[in-house]
């Protein structure tokens, strides 16, 4: 019988012991990157059509990379699962299948920034792991006329398969495990971060709003947003990091970790927000941070002139254009090394990221940065501006309703209406509400300390019973009101105002 469910099985076990053997042999060979699985996704991600990354971003959040691997392994699986049956008829082209998937892995692997040609092993090593698993466990010729195992045969073959299951297992956890020794949780955690010599001034006794269900004031770290194209996080330890500043300038700079955390250290509490943010979204969030002045650093190497655009790289190999005008123009821009009072968690940059006020993390927040290469927009592009994205981007002015809820029940009588507003570099002046397009009523304003954290506001409404609309819309520090129109995040950032539905009991 052609076809039965054992040789699928069967595939499945190979492309195991593939995919496990070539685990093992990253872990010696090249690092994450050249992991098959890992290398293939990430491919994934640096190909995907701008409005899929769109889709994924806004309905997986912080998960889509979860969701693209959990894909990959069942396409992979399905494709074993085929590849297992095709070769009980057409033994060449089942082992050809699975050579295939391997020379795809070589590929993605090589073609991954900063990879070299040793990145290529791990998918050969596995595939040809798997085609002797798959040559062992179906074997068309053995018989014939029925394809079928009988007997000690079948005894022979359950063996087989147990061990090529133990081998995929193994292999696959033990290369998982060294992979992680990678791991620089422990450098991390043996970073003695310098005092500011530039201290943050204190947040204001009031800048929190006393709501209940109110957003934090500062975003806890484990609780700040993540977005970036990295499908492991890049393990960079402080003794191998080191960044440089080169091009149009007058005295090349290679600084080391310690260098850096030599340097005036200034302690700055920004808001960090992302181009990708819907109105009413959640990709927003407050941090003191620490580091050194980025316009400081640059003046040292000193600026040729032409030069209008620093293009910074992290050690993943992303790119970020920002333009020198704006982190000379006396804002606190920042190659930032501390988060709240910690060395940078690795999923924000450890051990190095910039920090610009004012500007979408696309342009200003590279994360494990190593690069600067002080250039011209006319000559360089970065990631999400060869995608698409504006060069310029400014962050704009965002007002969000946090309490109550879109949808919440909540009594008749005085409702407090809270919420979050922010336009950083420029400061928000007003916030006003309205409900059920009726007049405009302000907002009490929460205090802030500078204009580069968003601010909390609140009002409080006498609510009736049925069913509003809340609305609300912020003025910045220029005057400038919240436009009502809405854009999409493409290209340069959401506008609109955010408006909840809630109903009064
Ligand atoms: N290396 C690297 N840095 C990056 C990104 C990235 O994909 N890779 N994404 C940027 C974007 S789009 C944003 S909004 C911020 C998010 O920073 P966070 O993850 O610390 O919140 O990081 C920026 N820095
Ligand atoms: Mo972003």
């Amino acid at each position: 019988m052609d076809g039965k469910p054992a040789d699928g099985v069967a595939g499945v076990i190979a492309g195991g012991v593939a995919l496990g053997v070539a685990e093992l042999s990253a872990a010696a060979a090249g690092g994450q990157q050249a992991s098959p699985l890992i290398a293939v996704g990430a491919a994934g991600i640096t190909l995907t059509p701008e409005w899929l990354k769109d889709f994924a971003i806004r309905h997986f959040g912080t998960n889509d990379k979860l969701v693209l691997l959990i894909s990959l392994g069942t396409g992979v699986a399905a494709t074993a699962v085929i590849l297992g049956i095709i070769r009980r008829r057409h033994p060449v082209i089942g082992l050809a299948g699975l050579g295939a998937l391997a020379v795809l892995g070589a590929v993605a692997a090589v073609t991954r920034p900063a990879a070299g040609w040793a990145a290529v092993i791990p998918s050969i090593v596995g595939g040809l792991a798997g085609m002797a698993a798959l040559a062992l466990l179906v074997r068309p010729h053995d018989h014939p006329r029925t394809g079928q195992a009988v007997g000690a045969d079948r005894r022979n073959l359950l063996l087989t398969g147990a061990g090529a299951v133990a081998v995929a297992g193994a292999s696959g956890l033990g290369g998982r495990l060294l992979l992680e020794r990678g791991n620089v949780a422990a450098a991390r955690r043996s970073v003695r971060l310098p005092r500011a010599t530039s201290a943050a001034r204190a947040v204001p006794a009031g800048a929190q709003i006393r709501v209940p269900g109110m957003t934090p004031f500062v975003t806890p770290n484990p609780g700040f947003y993540r977005v970036d194209t990295a499908l492991t996080l890049p393990q960079v330890a402080p003794r191998d990091w080191t960044l440089r500043i080169h091009g149009l300038v007058d005295r090349p700079v290679e600084l080391s970790f310690d260098d850096l955390l030599k340097r005036p250290m200034l302690e700055r509490d920004i808001t960090l927000s992302c181009v990708s943010n819907q109105v009413g979204g959640r990709y927003a969030g407050n941090a003191r941070w620490l580091g050194a002045s980025l316009a400081g650093l640059l003046r040292e190497a000193g600026i040729r002139s032409g030069a209008d655009q620093i293009l910074s790289r992290s050690a993943d190999g992303f790119t970020v254009s920002t333009p020198i005008e704006t982190i000379m123009d006396g804002r606190d821009a920042l190659l930032a090394v501390g988060m709240n009072g910690e060395p940078l968690p690795v999923a924000h940059g450890f051990p190095a990221r910039m920090v610009v006020p004012g500007l979408y993390g696309y342009v200003s927040a590279t994360k494990w940065v190593v690069d600067l290469k002080v250039t011209r927009f006319a000559t360089d592009k970065a990631y999400w501006t060869e995608r698409g994205y504006a060069d310029h981007a400014p962050v704009k002015t965002l007002s969000r309703i946090d309490v109550p809820r879109a949808f919440a029940q909540v009594k008749a009588g005085r409702v407090p209406v809270a919420g979050t507003a922010w336009a950083q570099h420029r400061g928000i002046d007003a916030v006003e509400v309205r409900v059920d397009g009726g007049p405009w009523r302000r907002a009490e304003l929460a205090p802030v300390s500078g204009l580069d954290t968003w601010r909390q506001w609140v009002l409080e409404w006498d609510a009736t019973p049925g069913s509003h609309r809340l609305e609300v819309r912020a003025t910045d520090g220029t005057g400038a009101i919240q436009p009502s129109t809405r854009v999409p995040p493409i290209p340069d950032g959401a506008t609109g105002w955010h408006s909840i539905v809630v109903t009064v009991t």
